[in-house]
């Protein structure tokens, strides 16, 4: 085990200590107030959950242990994962520390690509995301150690093992489900001379012949890792953790929200937006056709993917960052620029029709074009990315529940009847 444990080791005692002193002194001080409306409003702007690893402000967007997301977009996935659990970026030793840990595992075993491979060919990839981590949850010493009547403050240790093994198998676990998916030929074993995402982009096997691919993978994995808590995938990973359900069913229950369409099969969905456009005008609209067609889609009654947010406020800097990699890379890519035009074009289209809360883009609208611009085409597959990456905050903040003895979810509900003899309706 890498040197992550020991430093989390030093750090546990020192966190756990605040918490006890905050809630000794201020215990019983109001956080929230819970109107009806809010109640059946999906919990929104709720404040009832504690996220060390990240917040999102409506404003400035991602802000990662202190960091805006914007300024962590030349990192590697595997030092903003230790920012996450940490609350620092590593060193130069800590990072190939922590590199050769997550190498030091041998591939996958045979049964996981049994399993995987027996699946009906329509099975969506985030189903086989799903099932293929599940498969993997024999691994967990979590369990194991639970079993053999580990105590409370020992939680978080196994639950950093497992952590780390299941990030360590991820990135070979979603590229042998594209190829098996999308039929491309055989699995691609894992090269132990490349980093954690560089390797994941070598095993989808696309041609990258100027490594600008493993580079956009990497920048893709740095910009998913963690949104806060209170989002669908955070906040199941958190419920299913808190019942002491290890890392590998937290997270496959996390990711099986993050496969619906308004969390993250949003990206898929924006991608099969941009190619409608490009197909029905054969290129790219101009402004005009353009707004025509967003006001058409509101129409139908459909949203339009990638635009507006639950917390964001404003454009999301993980656009910005998919935006700018997009006008350095691929400035002449039709679908490219069909984004770019509708960044300028949608804001003004939500405001006008007045219902969404934030008219502007948040990171799905954009991050589907480089990805198909790169070759990697197959857009049911998206959302497996998103998860890969996810995970990353997803474990990280299992990792911190059981290091500060976060007890069992369990909020409580009423019935209408309830809430008509209260308010005396
Ligand atoms: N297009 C059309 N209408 C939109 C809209 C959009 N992009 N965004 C919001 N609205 C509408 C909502 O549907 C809602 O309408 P009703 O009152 O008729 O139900 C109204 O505006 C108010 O919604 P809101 O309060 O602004 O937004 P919510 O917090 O309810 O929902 C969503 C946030 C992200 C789900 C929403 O903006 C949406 O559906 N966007 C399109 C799908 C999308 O891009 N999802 C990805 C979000 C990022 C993410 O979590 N990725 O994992």
């Amino acid at each position: 085990m890498s040197k992550i444990k020991e430093k989390l080791s030093h750090k546990i005692p020192q966190l756990r200590e605040e918490i006890q002193e905050l809630l000794k002194n201020y215990g019983d001080k109001v956080v929230s107030e819970v109107t009806f409306q809010q109640m059946f409003g999906g919990m929104r702007g709720v404040k009832s959950l504690l996220c060390e690893t990240s917040i999102v402000d409506p404003d400035k967007g991602l802000i990662v242990r202190g960091h805006p997301i914007i300024e962590l977009v030349d990192r590697l996935p595997e030092e903003v994962f230790y920012l996450l659990l940490l609350g620092e970026l590593p060193g130069k030793a800590e990072l190939e520390d922590f590199q050769k840990t997550l190498k030091s595992y041998d591939p996958l075993e045979d049964y996981v690509w049994k399993v995987l491979k027996a699946l009906p060919k329509d099975t969506h990839p985030m189903a086989m995301l799903s099932i293929g981590i599940l498969a993997l949850e024999r691994k967990s010493i979590f369990r194991k150690k639970y079993d053999e009547g580990m105590h409370k403050p020992d939680y978080w240790d196994p639950m950093l093992e497992d952590s780390i093994t299941l990030l360590a198998h991820l990135p070979e676990l979603a590229a042998g489900i594209y190829r098996i998916h999308t039929g491309k030929g055989d699995l691609i074993k894992p090269d132990k001379n490349l980093d954690w995402g560089g390797n994941y982009a070598y095993m989808l096997g696309l041609p990258d012949p100027k490594g600008r691919f493993a580079d956009l993978m990497r920048l893709y994995l740095v910009l998913h890792c963690d949104h806060e808590s209170g989002n669908v995938s955070a906040m199941t990973t958190h419920v299913v953790g808190s019942a002491l359900s290890d890392a590998y069913y937290s997270v496959s229950g996390g990711l099986n929200g993050l496969a619906g369409p308004l969390h993250g099969l949003a990206n898929q969905e924006s991608l099969a937006f941009l190619r409608e456009i490009h197909d029905k005008f054969k290129g790219v609209p101009s402004d005009e056709q353009l707004k025509q067609f967003c006001l058409d889609t509101l129409k139908s009654g459909k949203v339009i993917p990638g635009y507006g947010h639950a917390v964001l406020r404003q454009t999301d800097p993980r656009f910005t960052a998919f935006h700018n990699f997009g006008l350095k890379h691929c400035g002449h890519d039709e679908i490219f620029r069909i984004v770019d035009r509708l960044f300028a074009v949608v804001p003004g289209v939500l405001i006008g029709q007045g219902k969404a809360k934030s008219p502007y883009p948040n990171v799905d609208a954009g991050s589907g074009a480089l990805l198909w611009h790169y070759g990697l085409k197959e857009f049911d597959y998206y959302t497996v990315l998103f998860g890969v990456s996810r995970a990353m905050g997803l474990l990280s903040q299992l990792v911190i529940s059981r290091a500060i003895g976060a007890p069992i979810f369990r909020p409580k509900s009423v019935s209408l009847d309830w809430v008509k003899k209260t308010f005396g309706a």
